[in-house]
């Protein structure tokens, strides 16, 4: 069972109730359409990048006292420390889909918490709660690679007939051939980059009104985010020509290091959908580390992670078919023979 209609209307009277919020929110489509419908409905309150969940520390607990918030929200984080929630001074409520953890003094709401396969994204359990704003949820359902039921996309697709083709049935089809994906990839590649770059783009997301602001580039906020899109489309699309893809490997391995930027989770995501049969792990080299980012159809690649990184310095996790792992370069060579060992 996913959350109950009891748990949407406590989250819908959470909403209400609050004025100046904290909203905290992962960094790709999912975490901020989670944001943007929660501030849209307050129209007021502070939204925060979440780049690396498990590293929330002190300076994070800080900033967020000194707003000064009447709650915090946490939106679509899968980790947080149980110190930094410590440090915080006010309600907080935390809204995820990613395997339950268990934390002391936060309200917590997971689907997974009554169904642990049911890993509806955050937007979706937002927007049941507040049903408005359908196009932003649907950026961040859709960018977590997730269809909601037939009542929610018909109304979408009759909205948007241009956008999103009857004839597209799964997620994945929509993210790589539909003008909606391409409208995701904008999204997702503005949140990249340094932090006051991101923040100025969240900034002016706040504002838009409506799809074809962005993808017409109809309105300045709209050509702001178009613009910084296509900048950083050039460069994915110089990377990526560079993977190979031999048929006989199972796992294939991409590494790639390019300054500022890391588009490994959009990388990833092109080759399993090109080439379903395949694993694949794509590495960013980036501070004497590397951020892996892992896909798979069928495997279930968390155990593999888990296992692969014992007596190893790094961390890993994720859903089935979507993980990550950070590794040490000094460590990465073994850390990929663990993997493939496995397969
Ligand atoms: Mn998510």
């Amino acid at each position: 069972m996913p959350l109950t209609e009891n748990q949407l209307q406590e989250l819908r009277n959470i909403f209400d109730s609050c004025t100046r919020p904290v909203i905290l929110f992962d960094d790709d489509p999912d975490g901020l359409a989670s944001f943007l419908l929660i501030y849209k409905h307050i129209k007021e309150g502070r939204g925060i990048p979440v780049k690396n969940a498990p590293e929330l520390g002190p300076e994070m607990a800080q900033k967020v006292n000194d707003y000064g918030p009447d709650l915090v929200f946490i939106v679509d984080v899968p980790i947080v420390n149980q110190e930094f929630i410590d440090k915080i001074k006010t309600r907080i409520v935390w809204i995820d889909h990613h395997p339950v953890v268990k934390r002391h003094k936060v309200e917590y709401y997971n689907p997974r918490a009554l169904d642990p396969d049911d890993n509806s994204p955050t937007s979706y359990w937002i927007y049941k709660a507040l049903k408005k704003h359908l196009w932003i949820a649907m950026i961040g359902m859709v960018g977590d690679w997730f269809f909601p039921e037939d009542k929610i996309l018909d109304e979408f697709r009759a909205k948007y007939p241009d956008l999103l083709s009857p004839l597209i049935k799964k997620p994945e089809v929509a993210l790589f051939t539909s003008r909606f994906g391409e409208l995701i990839k904008i999204v997702s590649f503005n949140l990249k980059g340094k932090t006051s770059d991101v923040i100025k783009s969240i900034k002016v997301f706040t504002r838009i009104k409506d799809p074809y602001e962005i993808l017409d580039q109809k309105s300045s906020g709209g050509k702001f985010i178009y613009k910084k899109y296509n900048r950083l489309m050039e460069k994915y699309t110089e990377i990526i020509k560079r993977v190979k893809v031999k048929p006989q490997d199972k796992l294939v391995l991409f590494v790639y290091s390019s300054p500022d930027y890391s588009f490994s989770k959009e990388i990833s995501n092109e080759l399993i959908y090109k080439h379903p049969d395949k694993v694949f792990l794509v590495a960013w080299e980036y501070n004497d580390e590397y951020k892996c980012s892992l896909r798979s159809t069928k495997i279930k690649l968390p155990p593999i992670i888990n296992k692969a990184l014992e007596g190893i310095t790094g961390y890993g996790g994720g859903h089935d078919h979507a993980a990550g792992a950070c590794v040490k370069i000094k460590d990465f060579e073994r850390f990929v023979g663990n993997i493939r060992g496995q397969l």
